[in-house]
């Protein structure tokens, strides 16, 4: 891959219309969003609009007895205030879309809370008024009494059902999803596998916390909503606007084409504005219920405790294998919490892991056991990753657990289990089929780059030493599914729609090129990468196409951006109708050259008889057929086209990381001294965006191995609910990465590419902890529950329980009453340290 960018101005050494897939491209869109011309949904400004201000329960778990709302009505600009019993009737159910099991228990959710809250920070009331200002003071004036009762907040006791969140349900268990390899007939049965290894070989059992996450994007929720026109318009800093339209349209029982949902420039969203959310409904219900436009703005604070959160999981582990280090079973078993409701893909996002926990390894036998369950926190969904880091995580801790056991060097143990190169594809013991990759290319060379073999022998010096300052090198090799998806893959999983994606191209006049995606970038730099891959096929300049998305009335078709999918299936879809403008094109340009079609070549944006120099370029085309003066009969005077794609597998890009960490074992204070990835995602488009994409994936992934951490007091109140208590790193916290890529093109789609949208924050969290634990396992620490803080790293050095040790057997019928405090950690170690 050669990149030829002048990285000042962006413009490139060959202007050429060819070759623009590969080269590193600055963003399109970044001139205007850098310079602040662009309109996020909070600079939207409409003749009369309103504002809104919720009135949040400060309570995780109460029901309510009185709710006044007179002295907030009189007050100074409130045009009304709307409460549940206001708009019960209208209001419907927050939408689930993934029932992951036929009896999977979902609550009813109402937008504006009637008469029990279920988590702090849920909404009660709404003020709607002239002015923010006025809104919130008004919102202040809103008495509610709250009768308030126990929160649920232990995931084991939750799972127990000691006591019921939800009367109606009679259960806090959500689901019980299973997925074993030997009913399946992809594998053996796995309990057997253990047996044997418990008699002749090594069994390894961990129980390891996934903590809380919360996505933190830098824009925070805005949702304006106009019903004065004949369509209700919602402009949403949503990155699902497709998804959006269907699922109020259901929910409100609106006709789709009476509502169009506009997603303006979006300030991340990380899988957090993957959502349904109550503050969007209500938003249309206020507009609706005034007649005039209305807009809500959430607070930081605001969208800690509501927009929601991620992982969350306790998982069970148990690793069989041979003494020699060979894996032969391995079974999952992980309690989720769902959080106080059943979020818009909520139970789905860990049942996702059932496909990765065996990662990229050849285990024979394998059982994945999910209980999603309820309790009176924020609701979880798709945080970055959403299910395969979680996998991720679990399988390569317990293949460095496993190593230590049999006394085979860790990156020597993998080498031993996985897929090799020539094996490929390769069907999984979860069923899936990795159509291509090179393990074996990437880790050569993130281990030259990263100096493994000096670096261990530093690592052996200081140990022998007593280095105060231990070294430590974590590895996770991993790989993950995205491209999400086939459809008829998300229909047998019971998902509520289809993976597919459309796209359509419009030849102007001019030679211009107009290219519509379904996809919805909200950071991702889509304008950029689809302008590439269409200067490519067409061969029309990169600056003369337009990339239009995020306006269901623009872009009526679509399944928006989440999973990794946008590359792999939607400009998989825009390559499609690239290729169909050409067949159009093609048509007329025979016509002209009064030549066979089959006669014509194409490239470089000209059409010509073979074997001649006579030839008819593209532009012209356009022309002459808007023109429409001398087309063949019946020719339809536009070369247009309309493409759906539709995968037909997952894409699996993977890498080797390689973090060398550094812990003082005086003050427990741990810092990267050097990270090293290697990842292959396929062909790249746009090697400075998928930079961009490493860079900012590594930084979440690291983040909640070391800071990051949705901390819940024993009411059931969010106490790291600000930027002051949850940790995001600023780029002071980190070292510079070092990055490069292998490229194994992905065989399933004709661009060869694989996603990264979510590869750094899936693969770099196991590796900082394995790292970590590789400095200091040889002082007798086992485990260090994450975030790595460094008062736990402390108290784990001193001896201390911390971490697995400390968390009790919480899975399965047999769950018992923990000591395990309110947020999950076990007790007196909620406490955070100050970096
Ligand atoms: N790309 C490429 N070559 C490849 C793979 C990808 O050039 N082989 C480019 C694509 O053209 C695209 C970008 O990389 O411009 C990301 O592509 P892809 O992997 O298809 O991911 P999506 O565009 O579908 O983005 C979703 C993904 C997810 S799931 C999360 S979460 C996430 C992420 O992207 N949230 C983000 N990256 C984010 N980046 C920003 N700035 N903000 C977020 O909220």
């Amino acid at each position: 891959m050669t990149v030829t960018e002048d990285r000042a101005t962006g413009d490139t050494e060959d202007s050429g219309p060819t070759a623009e897939v590969g080269r590193a491209r600055l963003r399109k869109e970044d001139r205007r969003l850098i310079t602040g011309r662009t309109r996020y949904t909070d600079s939207m400004a409409l003749p009369g609009m309103h504002h809104l201000a919720m009135v949040r329960s400060p309570f995780a778990h109460a029901r309510i007895t009185g709710l006044e709302t007179s002295a907030a009505r009189a007050a100074d600009g409130v045009v009304a205030v709307l409460t549940g019993a206001d708009v019960a009737d209208v209001q419907g159910s927050l939408p689930n879309a993934w029932p992951i099991v036929p009896e999977q228990k979902a609550p009813g959710h109402p937008s504006i809370a009637i008469d029990k809250v279920n988590f702090a920070g849920e909404i009660v009331a709404v003020v709607i008024a002239r002015t923010p200002a006025e809104a919130r003071d008004a919102a202040e004036l809103v008495d509610v009494d709250y009768d308030d009762l126990p929160p649920v907040l232990d995931l084991a006791r939750a799972a127990a059902d000691e006591q019921v969140i939800h009367d109606d349900l009679g259960t806090n268990v959500s689901a019980h999803f299973v997925h074993d390899s030997a009913q399946a007939g992809t594998g053996e049965d796995v309990d057997a596998a253990i047996e044997a290894a418990r008699a002749d070989g090594v069994v390894i059992e961990r129980t390891l916390r996934q903590n809380r996450l919360i996505p933190a994007f830098m824009e925070p929720r805005s949702f304006v909503c106009d019903p004065t026109g004949d369509q209700l318009v919602l402009w949403s800093a949503t990155q699902i606007p497709h998804i959006l339209r269907l699922m109020l349209a259901l929910t409100l029982g609106i006709s789709e084409s009476k509502l169009r949902v506009v997603a303006p420039d979006v300030g991340g969203g990380f899988g957090g504005k993957l959502q349904v959310t109550p503050e969007e409904v209500v938003t249309v219900l206020a507009a609706q219920r005034i007649g005039k436009p209305v807009k809500y703005t959430e607070t930081r604070s605001e969208s800690m405790v509501s927009a929601h959160h991620g992982r969350d999981q306790v998982q069970k582990l148990t690793l069989a294998a041979t003494r020699d280090g060979r894996m032969t079973g391995f079974k999952v078993e992980l309690l989720a919490d769902m959080g106080a409701y059943l979020a818009l893909i909520g139970g789905g996002v860990p049942a996702l892991g059932a496909f990765m926990f065996n990662g990229i390894y050849k285990i024979p036998a394998y059982r994945f056991d999910l209980t999603t369950v309820f309790t009176n926190k924020t609701w979880t969904d798709a945080y970055r990753g959403a299910g395969r880091p979680e996998a991720t995580f679990a399988i390569e801790r317990m293949v460095d657990e496993l190593a230590v056991e049999v006394g085979i060097e860790p990156m020597e143990l993998r080498r031993l289990n996985w897929i090799t190169a020539e094996e490929f594809p390769f069907t999984t013991v979860s069923g899936l089929e990795y159509d291509t990759g090179n393990y074996e290319a990437a880790t050569d060379k993130a281990l030259e780059m990263f100096g493994y073999d000096e670096l261990r022998a530093e690592q052996r010096r200081r140990r022998e030493a007593g280095d105060p300052v231990q070294l430590g090198i974590g590895i996770s090799t991993f790989t993950e599914m995205c491209g999400l998806a086939p459809s008829r893959v998300l229909g047998s999983l019971a998902y509520g729609a289809g993976g597919w994606e459309n796209a359509s191209i419009r030849m102007l006049p001019t030679g211009k090129v107009e290219v519509v995606t379904g996809t919805s970038s909200h950071g991702q730099g889509h304008e950029t990468a689809w302008s590439q891959i269409v200067a490519d096929r067409l061969g029309i300049p990169f600056e003369d196409i337009e990339v239009l998305h995020g306006d269901t009335q623009v872009s009526p078709r679509g399944l928006d951006t989440y999973g990794s999918r946008s590359l792999v299936v939607g400009g998989a879809a825009v390559l499609k109708a690239a290729d169909k403008v050409i067949e159009k094109a093609r048509a007329v340009a025979a016509h002209l050259l009064e030549a066979d079609a089959g006669d014509l070549d194409f490239g470089a944006g000209r059409f010509t008889v073979r074997g001649t120099d006579q030839g008819v370029g593209l532009t012209d085309l356009a022309l002459a057929v808007f023109a429409a003066h001398n087309l063949p009969d019946d020719f339809e005077p536009s070369i247009d086209a309309d493409a759906t794609y539709d995968p037909v597998n997952f894409s699996f890009p993977h890498g080797t990381h390689l973090a060398a960490m550094e812990v003082d074992t005086e003050t427990g204070e741990v810092s990267i001294r050097k990270y090293v990835c290697v990842d292959d995602v396929g062909t790249i488009v746009n090697p400075l965006i998928v930079e961009g994409q490493v860079h900012g994936g590594l930084v979440q992934g690291i983040a909640q191995a070391l800071y990051e951490d949705a901390v819940y007091d024993d009411q059931g109140t969010l106490v790291s609910g600000s930027f002051v208590d949850y940790l995001v790193p600023s780029a002071a916290d980190l070292p510079s990465f070092d990055t490069a890529h292998t490229e194994t093109p992905s065989v399933t789609n004709q661009l060869g590419a694989k996603g990264v949208g979510e590869a750094g924050t899936i693969a770099s969290t196991p590796a900082i902890v394995n790292g970590v634990l590789d400095a200091v396992r040889h002082l007798g620490v086992r485990d260090i529950e994450m975030p790595l803080s460094p008062h736990r790293v402390w108290q784990a050095l001193a001896g201390r329980s911390v971490g697995e040790a400390a968390v009790p057997d919480a899975i399965g019928p047999e769950v018992v009453a923990s000591d395990l405090n309110s947020s999950g950690n076990p007790t007196g170690q909620s406490d955070r340290s100050a970096r």
